[in-house]
């Protein structure tokens, strides 16, 4: 496998008028998309209406991008209020498909989109892809997960935009993605920054690298340092590229990271970025770290209005040595709230809780450890149980743990590994209970 040479490399920009436009054309362009969003929200979406005759604000207020800070804020919460289809602003005739957040059960997020939507998100992937430096003569291998998360039907959609082959993979069956990868002579991957890394040293082990034509891997959906991207590079001799989404704003390519690594590049023409500080909601500077906060430019079916993605991180406006003058994100710092990413999955403690309360059999006493094993996160649970399963055979507590250990699956969409332990063992708070320790180092 081989790498792009970096005095090779030629910048790929699919579409320079916009990637490279000054920011007083961006700004025009923002401020255009802005006024006519907030018109059409305000008309065919109560929620907003409501939200906006609350503030005082009417659409005629809203002259430009510089009036955002007028606009009310909308919360996962409020989507979740809102399940299914309540925030719709066009008519269910138009919905062309769905898609959703990555965990399965419980906190389910549900976001429609109209054709002009899948195309404009395919678009943006295609965007991210160019920028990875591929073209239509690449096949790209897709192992992100297809269903109603929004990684493998997201890069589909961007290699079909591009005009290259896709190779659907979807997750999981390290040998079966390795014997495809190299019998389609796959040049690019996409998955997790983890599933990247079992991958490669799978591929280590079975002796497989240099057969490979692997040039470039676009990760993402989870956090993942710099280090790890150096890992993955070095053992198979390719480009890596971060790749930033959520299934609220579109999926995969709400950003992306150039060669050059200075940051991820924000398509901004569709999505306008603001980093805001969480407490006081101001706008932070450019440099300083603050909550990312997405108003979506041209969605027609879920438009949303400054979008609180709880992801820490910094914007830099300015030109990049590529030569886009779209703003750039730093890798993310983790988040506002306590949701953890587990192998690309969205876990909340609260899910487990629901979860284990339901069950009856165990004590509401339960703690999350997520570590990193063989590069791949690994979530145990530890909850107490009564001391009777301890006395009694030891079947009993076997039988106990796998029964659990399936609600948990069932509940997360993940596998977990169970520890029953003793009553009291798990530490009490005196104030907020911590309900997980995070050992993988994400800093
Ligand atoms: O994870 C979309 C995606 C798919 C992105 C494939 C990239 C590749 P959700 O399931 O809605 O969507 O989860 C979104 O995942 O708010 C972040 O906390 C986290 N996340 C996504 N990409 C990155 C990244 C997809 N590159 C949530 N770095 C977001 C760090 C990321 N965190």
């Amino acid at each position: 496998m081989t790498a792009i040479p970096k005095e090779q490399w030629k910048e790929r920009i699919r579409d320079p008028k916009i990637e490279c436009a000054s920011r007083d054309e961006m700004t025009a362009l923002q401020s255009e998309r802005l006024v006519e969003t907030v018109k059409r929200v305000y008309e065919n979406v109560e929620f907003y209406r409501k939200k906006m005759d609350d503030l005082g604000v009417l659409p005629g207020d809203i002259k430009g991008i510089e009036d955002i800070g007028k606009l009310p804020f909308t919360t996962k919460e409020d989507l979740r209020d809102h399940y299914p289809f309540k925030l719709l602003a066009v008519p269910n005739e138009r919905i062309a498909r769905v898609q959703g957040t990555s965990g399965t059960t419980g906190k389910l997020t549900v976001v429609p989109y109209t054709q002009r939507d899948v195309d404009i998100w395919g678009e943006c992937v295609a965007r991210a892809l160019t920028m990875a430096g591929l073209t239509k003569e690449d096949r790209i291998h897709i192992c992100y997960g297809y269903g109603l998360f929004t990684g493998g039907m997201g890069l589909d959609l961007g290699v079909q935009a591009l005009g290259a082959m896709a190779i659907p993979m979807s997750s999981g069956n390290t040998k079966r993605q390795m014997t495809c990868m190299e019998d389609f002579e796959a040049t690019a991957f996409a998955c997790t920054p983890s599933y990247a890394l079992h991958l490669a040293e799978s591929m280590v082990e079975e002796g497989v690298v240099d057969r490979l034509k692997i040039r470039a891997g676009i990760h993402g959906a989870e956090p993942w340092t710099q280090e790890m991207r150096k890992k993955i590079e070095s053992i198979l001799h390719i480009n890596c590229f971060d790749i930033y989404g959520l299934c609220e704003i579109s999926g995969p390519g709400v950003a992306m990271d150039c060669i050059h690594q200075k940051g991820l590049h924000v398509y901004e023409d569709y999505f306008y970025p603001e980093v805001l500080n969480p407490v006081t909601h101001e706008a932070c500077a450019d440099g300083e770290t603050g909550e990312l906060v997405f108003t979506t430019l041209m969605k027609e079916a879920l438009p949303l209005l400054r979008y609180r993605t709880k992801d820490l991180t910094d914007i830099t406006h300015g030109t990049c040595d590529c030569g886009r003058t779209l703003p750039r994100i730093s890798k993310f710092r983790g988040r506002t709230d306590d949701m953890k990413v587990i192998r690309g999955v969205n876990v909340f403690p609260t899910q487990v809780e629901t979860a284990l309360l339901a069950m009856g059999t165990v004590a509401p006493h339960y703690l999350l450890i997520v570590e990193r094993e063989n590069n791949l996160d690994v979530l145990t649970v530890m909850v107490e149980v009564d001391e009777h399963y301890f006395s009694d055979e030891i079947r009993k507590l076997d039988e106990l743990k796998t029964k659990v250990g399936n609600v948990l699956k069932a509940a997360l969409g993940v596998s977990v590994r169970v520890k029953l332990v003793e009553p009291k063992t798990i530490e009490r708070s005196e104030g907020k209970a911590k309900r997980v320790i995070d050992k993988r180092d994400l800093s």
